[in-house]
């Protein structure tokens, strides 16, 4: 699957949130197909007919209300634990650690710093297999909303206040991110490939994460080519 896509997943990050989503369809298909079977099942058992009174009116079923309080409580119990385990994955504590990465937002652009190195470079993010790196998330000039969805969560990018990310990848590629949000007439996600985007600069935001086989400071991956993902 091609462009920006959240169903192939390559952080353990990303694949968190992906198991979220399908636990949570999975659970929620179940009640749909419940709800509506019973609706139609009841339609057609319990029909009006020709000749047949009204039924016995019910007033009051202790044991019917305690099962349908408790048991959405219960379905809402075990999705509260699916998010709280998907959360520790995909967003633990960043703690005082300094970041590996300050990614700001501008109209209509990425900028990326590498303090380790003093580097600075526009629209691409190069960064080390199997590692993962703390990004400091900033945003420049208004809101927008960092998002490569094969590597991790969104994360709101609002001047004057940083937030944290976690970015990592399990395999050497190109991922492509997007501004998760409307931040101009400008802005638009991008599912178009690297070099059909360049050709289209500079209309539309667009950002590439390259993730190389061998590990070591993220600013050396800005010097090298990176081996595409087979
Ligand atoms: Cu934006």
């Amino acid at each position: 699957m091609g462009g920006i896509s959240t169903f192939n997943p390559s952080s353990p990050q990303a694949q968190s949130i992906s198991n979220l989503f399908v636990w949570n369809l999975v659970i929620a298909g179940i009640i749909f197909a419940l709800i509506l079977g019973l609706v139609i099942y009841i339609a057609i058992r319990y029909r009006g007919r020709p000749g047949v009174g009204e039924p016995p009116q019910v007033f009051g079923h202790s044991r019917l209300e305690i099962t349908w309080t408790i048991s959405p409580a219960v379905v809402l119990l075990v999705m509260f634990g699916f998010m709280i385990a998907s959360m520790r994955t995909a967003d633990p504590p960043v703690g005082d650690q300094p970041p590996d990465l300050v990614v700001t937002g501008w109209q209509w652009w990425w900028q990326v710093q590498y303090p380790a190195s003093s580097v600075v470079t526009a629209n691409e993010i190069h960064i080390p297999v199997g590692k993962r790196l703390l990004v400091r998330i900033e945003g420049g000039d208004v809101i927008h909303d960092f998002w490569v969805p094969q590597l991790g969560p969104k994360r709101d990018m609002v001047p004057g206040h940083p937030n944290h990310l976690w970015l990592e990848a399990d395999a050497p590629g190109t991922y492509l991110g997007a501004c998760a949000e409307y931040c101009g007439n400008r802005a638009r996600t991008v599912t178009r490939s690297p070099a059909r985007r360049q050709a289209r600069a500079p209309d539309r935001i667009s950002a590439t994460w390259r993730a190389a086989r061998r590990s070591g400071p993220a600013c050396w991956r800005t010097r090298r080519r990176t081996s595409r993902a087979g």
